[in-house]
Order: C-alpha cells, then sequence, then structure tokens
C-alpha cells in the first residue's frame, strides 16, 4: 500500500459532565485524529493522550509533535507500507506510544478498507457482542456518586469502576455497595495516588468484594505493587504500569498484577496490545479493555479489541453518550447492556463530516 498524506485533526468535544481522577478533572475531550490517505482508502485514528502529560508522559500536542517531525516521516520512507510493518519502522523513534498507535491504527484502518475486512475479523475477533462496563468519577458527594451509579445502572452497564483517591476511597466505596447490593460487579481505580504504606488503608476496602484495585501505585513500583498484593485480598490489576509484552510478563511473574488492563494507546497499538492478549493467556490472568474517553473513533475499534477470547472481564467500553452528547461518528450504542461489534471495513465508522466539522479546533496535512 502506499500511503501518500497524513492528515492530523485536533478536536475538542464536550462532556455531558465533568469527570475527575485522582490526577484532574477533564471538562471536554480535547483529541487528535489521524488520517492516513492511500490512493484507494483512507483510514483513521485516534490518539488518546490527554491535553496534559498527567495520565502518562504523552500529551496531544507532544503527540503532534512526534508525529509530524519523526513518526510520518518514517513511515512516509517506506516504499510501501502495512499495519504490520509500521511499528517496525517506528522502532528507532523511543517513546511515545499513543502517538505510534493512533498512525498505525489509521495505516491498518486503510488497509482493511481496501481489504473489505473488519478490524475484529483481522485481530480474531470471537464475540458478536462485548458487555458494556463504565468509568464513574470522583463527585462532590456521595449522595451524587449514588446517583450517577443509579443512572449507569438503569441504563444497563454491567459493571461498575469507581475512581478513587486518598480522602475518597472506604467511605464512597461502602455506601456504593450498601446501596447497591452484592449482586453488582464494582471495582475501583486510582490512577497511582497511594503508596506501598497505605496498604493497610486500602485492605479496608477488602470487605466490599471488589472485582479489583485498579493501578493502586506509581508507573514504576512494580515491587510496590507484588508488596501490596500479599497484604490485600482485592486482587490488583495494573493500567499505567503495563507498557509492553515484557512489562506484562514482569507485572504477572513478580506476583504484582492478577489482571491486567490493555489499552491500546498506552502500550504503542492494536497490533502490540494484541501481543500482551496473548501473552496474559498463557499466563492464565484475565484482560480488559480500558478506555482514554476516545470519540467513536477510537470507540469502535476499541469494541473489536474487546471482542477477541482473553478479554474475559468487562472493560471500560461504554455507549458515547456516556461521556458526549455529539460524537464525531455516529455514536457507539449500548443495548440491554452490550455493545455490537463493528461489522462493516476497516474499524466501521468514521467521523460525520458536520460533526467533525462542529468539533474541529484546527487540521494539518503532510503530503508524502
Ligand atoms: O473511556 O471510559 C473511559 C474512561 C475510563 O477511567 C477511565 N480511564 O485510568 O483507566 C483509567 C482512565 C484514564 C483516563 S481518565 C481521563
Ligand atoms: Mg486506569
Amino acid at each position: 500500500m502506499k500511503l501518500t498524506r497524513i492528515e492530523l485533526h485536533w478536536v475538542r468535544l464536550p462532556l455531558v459532565a465533568p469527570f475527575q481522577t485522582s490526577f484532574g478533572t477533564e471538562y471536554d475531550r480535547e483529541a487528535l485524529l489521524v488520517k492516513a490517505v492511500t490512493p484507494d482508502a483512507v483510514g483513521w485514528g485516534e490518539c488518546v493522550a490527554m491535553p496534559q502529560p498527567d495520565y502518562s508522559a504523552e500529551y496531544v500536542d507532544g503527540a503532534a509533535d512526534a508525529l509530524v517531525r519523526f513518526l510520518i516521516p518514517a513511515v512516509g520512507a517506506l516504499p510501501t507500507v502495512t499495519a504490520a510493518t509500521v511499528g517496525h519502522a517506528l522502532t528507532t523513534v523511543k517513546g511515545h506510544p499513543m502517538a505510534k498507535a493512533a498512525l498505525e491504527i489509521a495505516i491498518l484502518d486503510a488497509q482493511l478498507r481496501q481489504a473489505h475486512m473488519s478490524l475484529a475479523e483481522y485481530l480474531g475477533a470471537v464475540r458478536p457482542a462485548v458487555p458494556a462496563g463504565v468509568s464513574v468519577g470522583i463527585m462532590s458527594s456521595i449522595a451524587e456518586l449514588l446517583d450517577a451509579v443509579d443512572g449507569y445502572l438503569a441504563a444497563g452497564y454491567q459493571r461498575i469502576k469507581l475512581k478513587i483517591q486518598p480522602g475518597w476511597d472506604v467511605a464512597p466505596v461502602r455506601a456504593v455497595r450498601e446501596h447497591v447490593g452484592d449482586g453488582v460487579a464494582v471495582q475501583v481505580d486510582a490512577n497511582g495516588a497511594y503508596t506501598v504504606t497505605d496498604a493497610a488503608h486500602l485492605a479496608k476496602l477488602d470487605p466490599f468484594d471488589l472485582l479489583m484495585i485498579e493501578q493502586p501505585l506509581a508507573e514504576d513500583d512494580l515491587r510496590g505493587h507484588a508488596a501490596l498484593a500479599r497484604r490485600l485480598r482485592t486482587p490488583i490489576c495494573l493500567d499505567e504500569s503495563v507498557t509492553s509484552p515484557v512489562r506484562a510478563v514482569e507485572a504477572i511473574e513478580s506476583g504484582a498484577a492478577a489482571i491486567i488492563n490493555i489499552k491500546p494507546g498506552r502500550v504503542g497499538g492494536y497490533l502490540q496490545a494484541r501481543r500482551i492478549h496473548d501473552v496474559c493467556a498463557a499466563h492464565g490472568v484475565p484482560v480488559w479493555v480500558g478506555g482514554m474517553v476516545e470519540t467513536g473513533i477510537g470507540r469502535a475499534a476499541n469494541v473489536a479489541l474487546a471482542a477477541l477470547p482473553n478479554f474475559t472481564l468487562v472493560g471500560d467500553v461504554s455507549a458515547s453518550d456516556r461521556f458526549f452528547a455529539r460524537d464525531i461518528t455516529p455514536p457507539v450504542v449500548m443495548r440491554d447492556g452490550w455493545i455490537e461489534v463493528p461489522t462493516g471495513p476497516g474499524i466501521g465508522v468514521e467521523p460525520d463530516e458536520a460533526a467533525l466539522k462542529e468539533a474541529s479546533v484546527r487540521s494539518e496535512g503532510i503530503d508524502l
């Protein structure tokens, strides 16, 4: 396949409500979309970096700079390109997994559209639909939290994830468990807000029958997570810490992680995400697809990934209307708690011209 042009589109979508985590509050989603143009098809990808480097080291404008100065020229220099060769061409650039992932999926989308094959089929999906889970932000009161949880359960979400941080942990989790009863699947995510010295405090979450505690400690603290795991009954899931298949194996073998959250952006792409899925399956470790408040472009691709066999836990895979009144693609919808895996070629969706225009902040094109 010959790449003729890459476009970057910066968009801003207002959120239906602010989304607070232990590292900050988002009021809108500023995202970066990548469009790959070939003579026969175009493809789209979404860079999941946040505007600030607070989830991980990457941020939107840094990712765009890496794309323009290093990543796009590297693939542009290839005589022909397929998704399978993109990763190798980018290995001389260190880091920037979210930028790399966006470029790779845009190219893969174009390639699959040309071949009339869906991303789900290409990746090896085994399910026609995936269960929907929702991530619930930190709120200003427990009453407000219970209200939000009620709304998501009434909408049909099959699993609730509560964001926690020091000062917003045992009391809200207890309140939710008492409110929803034993039958509802609940887990928590701290985005690295604790240290291993908080072990006794975090053990107070054990009575609430949580599916897991996600990333309680810092990204680089595998030893701390392994030590914490010995102090908790609640299984530990790692998100930020797992950046590659090698790190996944280290996390599993050291006892730091019993479960792994896989985000294609964090690990450098959907192909790398599948490798981590495979290596976890080989170790008997279940995985789930994480979310980064994606627009319909990234969301549709994540649904395809979640249909692989070892994604046995409910992911942060929610409908577009969880975050956006108007998505830039036809909305990803949930029916009875399930989201259908797209069957159209490539990622199965494309931006709606008018919605893209409305959300557009600026764009830039690079002819190759
Ligand atoms: O897309 O549903 C979503 C968000 C899920 O909580 C979510 N993501 O650490 O897992 C995580 C966070 C990272 C992004 S928070 C702005
Ligand atoms: Mg997380």
